[in-house]
């Protein structure tokens, strides 16, 4: 390629390299582009379709359910071909509510270069099951799981069947949403290193045939760190920490508030136990990540939590804070994670997955920070929401 040796013509055969290093990646970056509009507009070539998903432990009776019907999604294996459609699936984002679902995969489709036709709106792929809210945006399904472990639970295990149905290599699965911080600003970001319930167990408990069983509840600590390394101090005027996180099945004496229907415990019973929690290393409560983290982990699903605080804990009960101000500090999850997965996609992608674009296809350059990038999908996709702050 060049004559590094040759004294004079060094600068300009780095210069060279450097140009020629940045052609390849952008190269590699609009194959994958390619590659994921590709899938987008026709579903999983079935010659790429793999035997089997990567999850494990799963109910050996499901290859015995023909068809198996995802009742709360709406879905079924007979009339919706799971690989086709779903066996593209790298990353699950769920958060509590179908709106604040329905805006990410917009930000998201618009930050991982992809776009869709303006007359046409992301469908609802779960819209018949009339429970959960469901968005494929590429690579990636965005899921509304309602509040508590009991609502997010069956949605797992429904996302769980259908990622094993679609035969998905490595899914990741990620919770975006708000938590109330132990010791931490409002406003900070809290990735969770794992979750524990009330008496600091971190184990989701469920009770089976009247017998209580015990789930292990740890999080994949470098899916936590890969995310946490997605701040920008530089830019993002907040903080993200990763710590424990306490999971209750309640939002008012779960979590030991004075301001619910119902309290039988004093002001000082309340400033002790947040506290101790505090004291334990809990930075924040919140009511899903338990039955995430271990059912995940059961199915062998890397998983992470990363939620907003909206109020410090231990300087209150009631959420004072205007909507506006709200509205911003809950897209910061939305913000840390779409950068983790555009940087996963674009810039982790293994050389021999990618493939030759396909010119008409493909417009432009995968984005790059802060750009608007131009996928070749259709016309501009409706403006998602405004950026987070
Ligand atoms: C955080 O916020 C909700 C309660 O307001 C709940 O779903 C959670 O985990
Ligand atoms: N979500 C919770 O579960 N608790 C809070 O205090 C705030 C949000």
């Amino acid at each position: 390629m060049c004559d590094v040796g040759g004294g004079g013509s060094r600068k300009l055969c780095s210069k060279s390299l450097f140009k020629e290093l940045h052609v390849a990646v952008v190269n590699a970056q609009s194959k994958t582009l390619s590659k994921l509009v590709r899938q987008m507009k026709d579903g999983c070539n079935k010659d790429e379709q793999p035997k089997e998903s990567t999850l494990c432990g799963l109910n050996p009776c499901l290859k015995c359910l023909q068809p198996d019907i995802l009742y709360h999604l709406g879905l079924d294996t007979e009339t919706t071909d799971f690989p086709k459609v779903f066996g593209d699936v790298r990353f699950v984002c769920m958060g509590g509510t179908p709106g604040r679902m329905e805006n990410f995969a917009y930000y998201l489709m618009q930050e991982i270069g992809l776009k869709i036709n303006a007359a046409t709106k992301l469908r609802d792929m779960a819209e018949a099951g009339k429970r959960f809210a469901l968005f494929k945006v590429g690579p990636v399904l965005c899921a509304s799981h309602g509040m508590g472990c009991p609502s997010i639970s069956i949605l797992l295990h429904e996302l769980i069947k259908m990622m094993h149905h679609a035969k998905c290599q490595d899914p990741v699965f990620i919770r975006i949403g708000t938590c109330g911080g132990i010791g931490v600003d409002p406003g900070t970001v809290v990735i969770s290193s794992e979750a524990v319930d009330g008496r600091l167990n971190p184990a989701h408990e469920i009770l089976v045939h009247g017998v209580s069983v015990q789930h292990a509840s740890q999080l994949d600590e470098g899916l936590a760190d890969d995310i946490k390394s997605c701040h920008d101090p530089s830019k993002d005027n907040y903080e993200t920490i990763i710590g424990r996180t306490m999971c209750t099945h309640d939002f008012y004496e779960g979590q030991s508030r004075l301001d619910g229907a119902f309290c039988e415990y004093t002001p000082e019973m309340k400033k002790t136990y947040l506290e101790e929690l505090q004291n334990q290393g809990v930075k924040n409560i919140e009511m899903e990540s338990l039955a995430l983290a271990a059912l995940t982990s059961r199915a062998n699903i890397r998983a992470a939590v990363v939620c907003v605080a909206i109020l410090n804990r231990l300087n209150g009960d009631q959420i004072k804070t205007p909507h506006e101000i709200l509205a911003k500090w809950e897209k910061r999850p939305q913000v840390l994670v779409a950068r983790y997965i555009r940087k996963v996609l674009y810039f982790h992608e293994n050389d021999s997955d990618w493939e030759e674009p396909d010119e008409d296809e493909c417009e432009g350059e995968a984005p790059e920070k802060g750009a608007t990038p131009q996928g070749g999908a259709g016309d501009t996709q409706n403006a998602p929401p405004e950026e987070a702050e």
